[in-house]
């Protein structure tokens, strides 16, 4: 290709003018808002290129998640809903950094590195969440796409996970689902009423709980949900969007915080969710009679889940190999149940879905989960094969068939394109009305070890390098050393520090077994970093 034949990609409304460096991290592009648009403008050239490289649709997401109000984001999502290949993630950042002067340059050199056919057809599905910079950022994201004569399919408002689902259904021809809206709402539900059928409460489970939207997307999915959900279960939503978008509410804040949402009427005892920004991220917690927090996080939901899993697998004596992918923030107490106690494998990754991802799909049934509630469930297309032939063997006894049954519906209510924040919530809800359990019986099945973190400003995250999945500093040499020394003055103790990937500051997570030591314990840690 000439590059006179590339000439009218360059459009003065998105020239670069930003003059720092911007990285395609952890999950994509984030940082504050109003250096973006040059950034989107070139990753909408850029979905193209890679629609033509796959020859399928490639999905643009604008959102920051959890982040502040004023930051935004994009990420670019490949076919099969995954995040996008990492070795595109390195061209995506050499792409949104270079010069106006070469970027026909940088264009035509990856459409001839990637061997790009510019006569294939370009699809790219986009979604955004509800940030006031987000319809500017999409118009940016819309004319790179149209410059390299791409087709645009905007999907206007959605949550991460429901774009994750539109590009999954758009590939398979609607093989995973009806790539719409109505499409998605309708899987999850029907597959969630099927097994609830029509009972609301069970034993000690009531169908009542308490949604703290985050003031973001997932307040508008979750309205829209309800229609869908009705009568199977009443969701009281807060921070329903007419607050502060993640201020004082949502996912991350009620982790890391480890205290209820600044909004929520809280009663002793009733279940309350919080999701984040964008919906790809659930926690739960209650408060007790004495006013005590108690937080379930992503841990608790994969421990719950995986049980679950298996007492479904031994009912329909179906033999698959289940697999539980944690981080390094897992808590200690959660590996020690998984391991010890459910005895399935468990393999900790480092931060970010995309590796967790990528675990989980060596099992026949992969569970993943960040302590952060980012997480869902993949299935082998074998497995989901062999249950839907299974469900048509006359012998089936009456447990095994309902067995399978319900193992055919939790596939299709999960989503397993993304950690998806409202399936996961169905999923949990699913779980706790089937054995008849408030959320405290779901606390009591094992024993968190107190924790905390701790973010740490320095002149360069970068010093800081790890391995073995985030959990050993390898740089600076013999910082390492002086955490282990720390660390095992401690019962139980355990402390790592690694750089962040969306922040510029180091986190340093610390657990033990008694709750006195633990301010001690983190606080010398934190002090090694500086
Ligand atoms: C991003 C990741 C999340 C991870 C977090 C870690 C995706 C979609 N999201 O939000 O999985 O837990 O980064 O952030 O991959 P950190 O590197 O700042 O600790
Ligand atoms: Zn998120």
């Amino acid at each position: 290709m000439e590059s006179s034949q590339l000439e009218h990609i360059l459009n003065t409304n998105y020239s670069k003018k930003y003059k720092g460096s911007i990285q395609y991290g952890t999950a994509g592009f984030r940082t504050k808002a109003d250096v973006l648009e040059h950034v989107l403008y070139r990753m909408g050239l850029l979905a193209v290129l890679r629609s033509k490289v796959k020859n399928a649709a490639i999905g643009l997401m604008i959102t920051a998640s959890h982040n502040i109000g004023s930051d935004n984001g994009v990420k670019l999502v490949d076919p099969a809903g995954e995040m996008l290949e990492a070795t595109w993630e390195l061209i995506a950042t050499n792409l949104a950094n270079v010069e106006d002067s070469n970027l026909i340059f940088t264009i035509k050199q990856i459409i001839e590195e990637q061997n790009v056919d510019m006569s294939t057809e370009a699809t790219v599905i986009i979604g955004r969440d509800t940030r006031e910079s987000s319809p500017t950022l999409l118009n940016a994201a819309i004319a790179g796409i149209q410059a390299l004569h791409g087709i645009v399919k905007d999907f206007g408002i959605v949550t991460t996970p429901q774009l994750h689902y539109l590009v999954v259904c758009t590939n398979t021809n609607g093989g995973y689902g009806e790539p719409t809206l109505n499409g998605y709402y309708t899987k999850l539900s029907k597959a969630f009423k099927c097994i609830r059928k029509n009972k609301i409460n069970n034993g000690l489970y009531v169908g009542v709980l308490s949604l703290d939207a985050a003031n973001g997307v997932g307040a508008i999915a979750t309205k829209e949900f309800n229609d869908y959900l009705a009568e199977t279960i009443t969701i009281n939503m807060y921070n329903d969007g007419l607050g502060e978008l993640n201020h004082m509410c949502g996912a991350d804040y009620v982790k890391v915080q480890q205290m209820p949402p600044a909004t929520v009427p809280l009663k002793p005892k009733v279940r309350c969710v919080s999701i984040d920004g964008d919906a790809d991220r659930i926690i739960y917690f209650y408060l007790d009679e004495n006013d005590k927090f108690h937080l379930l996080d992503g841990d608790r939901i994969a421990t719950l889940v995986a049980a679950y899993f298996k007492e479904l697998l031994r009912e329909s004596r179906l033999s698959f190999q289940l697999g539980l992918i944690q981080t390094a923030y897992a808590n200690g107490g959660s590996t020690n149940y998984i391991s010890n106690v459910l005895q399935i494998p468990v393999v900790c990754t480092s931060t970010g879905v995309k590796h967790l991802h990528s675990k989980a799909l060596e099992f026949d049934i992969g569970i993943y989960f960040e302590a952060n509630g980012h997480g869902t469930v993949l299935f082998k297309e074998t497995v989901i094969q062999t249950i839907k032939n299974t469900i048509k063997d006359p012998e089936l006894s009456m447990i095994e068939k309902t067995a399978v049954s319900k193992l055919l519906n939790i596939i299709d209510m999960i989503n397993q394109t993304v950690g998806d924040a409202l399936s996961d919530m169905l999923l949990v809800e699913t779980i706790l009305h089937e054995k008849g359990w408030d959320i405290t019986n779901w606390e009591k099945m094992y024993k968190d070890l107190p924790n905390k973190q701790l973010k740490v400003q320095v002149s360069d995250k970068n010093v800081i390098t790890t391995t073995n999945a985030g959990r050993q500093c390898v740089t600076p040499k013999g910082l390492q050393e002086e955490i282990d020394k720390v660390v095992s003055k401690y019962e139980k103790g355990r402390s790592f520090v690694r750089p962040s990937g969306t922040e510029d500051i180091v986190r340093v997570y610390a657990e033990c077994e008694n709750s006195s030591d633990l301010n001690e314990l983190i606080v010398n840690v934190a002090s090694l970093v500086y």
